[in-house]
């Protein structure tokens, strides 16, 4: 195992989005294996792609009607194995999503599963009242009113976690059990590096529980890493758990069960700190975060295909993120905020700086999501989470460089918000523009890159005298790198005390500034609006 999850920088590519081969309209599988030398170009280290399997698309493909089969608008098994080798052949990895809690209804078991008398019925989780397990919350709160759907032909009530279109498999059953560690084998085998597991604390229901996190879960999981480990032992499990930092730990085990975990509480309050203007809340949480087992590393992010989740904030705090990030109704989904990066922050190029210097310093390893890169927006007409998946915007052509068919014929329109068309912003634009933000970022993983202590390096939070900045200290070995961040949108000043900082000199990592003398006691210097600092902190000559 070489762990290369751990200094990897993640890019969320949904296919149907990105980049469209053959003129239908749709992003598919060649598509986004035209895109590769992008994204080696980028810097972006593996790529995860949503679930591309056959699926009626009720829920974005999330509602799996065969785990073997290609999505045929998408493309073929040999288009998969074209896109995966060439990834390999240019050093990039690529994870896919595999949904292991639940199946579409459209799914051979389930339609099996209603019969009377079939075999098939134990697969999912049955009963004749909806009132079972009522402790269990509702996550689509906006589409869902209860966690049970009757079934005529099965004349029994399903559960359902998700969308009433997506029964639950039943985890008891030994069969289920078996079919999705086939499934994970079927996948492995044939080149992919690791999966993203899709909505995993949801596994078992239990009476009298909430039906989250539950022990019989992780158990299946340990068997889960136990196949990798023995039969594909590079490959990576990053599990979705939304869940407190106390909760998500137990998804690594003793580093027997995830590899990865999302750090779901730490992405809402990188944004709450740019609302209050101190760090804070950023500094608590991180507090509270536990050490991990060795090899276990998180995945941090700013954006994906969902809502910005606010389940992990406490009531008063979701309501005034909800205030500050989402004053429109249209713009709030379930627990959250379904909107772009750029556009939540109004565009300000500083803050959305801000964000990504804390995101990729932070431990962790980061997940980008495409076309935060060039500051895309979105488009709030559309339903439910569908306004953050629309096309990539590639260049300034009626179709965005995204598709040769009419923009009409597009399964998700180009955004068409001022200051965020096609014409506004695409990456050809970007990639001429010294200054523009691609560069800007591009810039920023290539520094990343030279610092092995950004993935793998001990954190420590450290006090700056000043309750608007942030800062840390990644150390590996003798590498130590000082993160500054100000949320204040005036200069403000840091002063820093600490054994890692004696006798160094402070070197920005981007500019190649020398900042500090060796021997300042303490290290003061003074931060821009929203302006942070990579520093290297070397021995002092
Ligand atoms: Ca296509
Ligand atoms: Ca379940």
């Amino acid at each position: 195992m070489t762990e290369w999850y751990r200094t990897a920088v993640f890019y969320e590519a949904i296919v149907r989005s990105f980049q469209d081969s053959n003129g239908d309209g749709i992003g598919d599988l060649r598509g986004l294996t035209d895109r590769l030398d992008y994204l080696q170009w980028l810097g972006i280290d593996c790529i995860w792609i949503p679930p591309i399997f056959q699926s009626p698309m009720r829920d974005g493909g999330y509602d799996v009607a065969d785990f073997y089969a290609i999505q045929p608008e998408l493309g073929t098994v040999d288009d998969l194995h074209n896109l995966v080798d060439g990834a390999h052949t240019r050093g990039l990895r690529v994870i896919s999503d595999l949904v292991l809690n639940h199946t579409s209804d459209a799914h051979e078991w389930f339609q099996r599963a209603r019969q009377p008398g079939s075999p098939y019925r134990d697969w999912y989780v049955w009963n004749d009242t909806p009132d079972r397990y009522p402790e269990a919350r509702i996550v689509f709160l906006d589409t869902e009113d209860l966690n049970w759907s009757w079934d005529e032909t099965a004349g029994a009530y399903f559960w359902h976690r998700f969308y009433a279109h997506q029964p639950d498999l039943n985890f008891d059953n030994p069969d289920v059990r078996s079919a999705m560690l086939e499934v994970i084998q079927h996948w492995l085998s044939f080149g992919f590096d690791g999966f993203r597991l899709d909505a995993v604390p949801y596994l078992y229901e239990r009476d009298g529980t909430d039906g989250e996190n539950l022990p019989e879960t992780h158990q299946f999981l340990k068997e889960v890493r136990s196949l990798v480990d023995r039969e594909f032992p590079d490959a990576v499990l990053l599990s979705e758990a939304n869940q407190w930092p106390e909760d998500v730990i137990e998804y690594f085990g003793d580093g027997d069960e995830c590899h990865m975990n999302f750090h779901f509480p730490v992405m809402p309050r990188l944004y709450m700190g740019l609302a209050r203007r101190h760090a804070d809340d950023i500094r608590s949480i991180l507090a509270a975060t536990p050490d991990l087992p060795p090899g276990g590393q998180w995945g941090v992010f700013l954006r994906n295909h969902d809502e910005l989740t606010l389940e992990m904030v406490t009531d008063e705090d979701r309501q005034f993120m909800w205030d500050y990030f989402a004053p429109d109704p249209t713009m709030r989904l379930n627990l959250g905020i379904r909107r772009r990066l750029a556009p939540l922050l109004d565009g300000d190029r500083r803050s959305i700086e801000l964000l990504h210097g804390v995101l990729l310093s932070l431990p962790g390893s980061p997940v980008l999501y495409y076309g935060d890169e060039i500051g895309m927006g979105d488009d709030l007409t559309l339903p439910d989470r569908d306004g953050v998946r629309t096309p990539m915007q590639w260049t300034d052509a009626p179709g965005a460089g995204f598709s040769a068919a009419h923009p009409d014929a597009f399964s998700l329109p180009l955004v068409s918000t001022e200051g965020f068309r096609p014409t506004d912003v695409n990456v050809a634009k970007q990639r001429s523009e010294p200054g523009s933000l691609l560069n800007w970022l591009r810039t920023m993983l290539e520094a990343r890159r030279t610092r092995p202590e950004m993935g793998l390096g001990s954190f420590e939070v450290l006090d700056a005298g000043n309750a608007a900045i942030l800062a840390y200290s990644r150390v590996l070995e003798d590498r130590v790198t000082l993160v500054l961040a100000n949320f204040e949108r005036e200069t403000q000043h840091a002063r820093i005390a600490g054994p890692q900082l004696e006798g160094r000199v402070a070197i920005d990592i981007t500019t190649g500034d020398r900042l500090v003398e060796a021997g300042s006691d303490p290290f003061e210097m003074n931060l821009g609006a929203l302006e942070f600092r990579w520093l290297e902190l070397a021995p002092g000559a």
